[in-house]
């Protein structure tokens, strides 16, 4: 099967998925995790900023560090994949975007409501009583590896953290459920760049490829999706994506 005949398929598909990982941002100047020279994981420890530990020991390193994450994401823009992804909605009866990413580049290049399994860098809330907290006002104090003390929750006085998801932290359930059922329900699923090491997210493609439905893969990479892949579609998504949907 080639890209021709992955356009075909989704042109007759019923219900589409589109689950996407760090690497569909790529090309919008957003840090994937795990890429060998540019992946976040490559320097910087992710024990030390991506837990409810690190959190708790450290809260001004963690929070400077998705604050500048944040401030990355607002300075860029969607890239010709995450408009590609939009404009499929347009072109199948049913199209569902589950996300694994925390910036909001789905949503500004047009796609309605994007699941986001792993949260979000602009919906902090606080630690203690789980209130959602407004974004903070204050002038851009972040820089790489700077540590900014978060906010204190106006109603119970707790530390304000990201609305990420940690490792050892459960998915939001409404999230989790509306991607397993919509995976499970598929006819074809479009998986866009994730490395696919990261459960329960990575069950998602797997649980469509159990069910009947076609996967189609976009990753420059080789990933441990592929024996389930019943297309591997090569290259960068901002350009394979466009190219599926001509
Ligand atoms: C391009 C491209 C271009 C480049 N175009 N492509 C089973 C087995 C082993 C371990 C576990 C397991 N089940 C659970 C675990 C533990 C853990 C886990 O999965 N660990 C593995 C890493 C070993 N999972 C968890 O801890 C999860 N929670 C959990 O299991 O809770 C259980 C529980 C139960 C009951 C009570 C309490 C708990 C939570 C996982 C949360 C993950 N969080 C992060 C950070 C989010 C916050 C933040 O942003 O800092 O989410 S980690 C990071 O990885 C982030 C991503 O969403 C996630 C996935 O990464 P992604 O998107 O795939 O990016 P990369 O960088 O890995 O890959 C990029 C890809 O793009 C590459 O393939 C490139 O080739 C490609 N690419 N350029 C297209 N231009
Ligand atoms: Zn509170």
């Amino acid at each position: 099967m080639d890209l021709n005949d992955a356009a075909k398929l989704l042109e007759r598909s019923r219900h589409v998925v589109v689950f996407t990982g760090a690497g569909i941002s790529a090309e919008s100047g957003v840090p994937t995790f795990r890429d060998a020279l540019t992946g976040l994981w490559s320097r910087f420890d992710a024990q030390s900023l991506a837990t409810a530990q690190a959190f708790r020991e450290d809260p001004d390193l963690v929070w400077g560090w998705y604050e500048w994450r944040r401030r990355i994401v607002q300075r860029v823009h969607p890239n010709q994949g995450h408009l590609a992804v939009a404009r499929l909605a347009t072109l199948v009866p049913q199209l569902t975007v589950i996300t694994q990413n925390v910036d909001d580049l789905h949503e500004r290049a047009g796609s309605a409501s994007p699941v986001h399994l792993h949260g979000s860098l602009f919906a902090p809330r606080c630690a203690t009583c789980a209130r959602p907290a407004p974004l903070p006002s204050t002038p851009d104090q972040s820089g790489e590896g700077r540590r900014v003390p978060p906010p204190r929750c106006a109603h119970c006085d707790g530390l304000i953290r990201p609305g990420v998801v940690w490792f050892g932290e459960q998915l939001p359930e409404p999230a989790l459920e509306t991607a397993a059922r919509a995976a499970s329900a598929c006819d074809v699923l479009l998986t866009v760049g994730t490395s696919g090491l990261v459960y329960p997210a990575a069950e998602i493609p797997r649980l469509a490829a159990r069910s009947g439905a076609a996967v189609l893969q976009v990753n420059p990479r080789p990933t441990p999706l592929d024996p389930i892949a019943t297309v591997n579609l090569p290259g960068p998504a901002a350009e394979v994506l466009p190219a599926l949907l001509t």
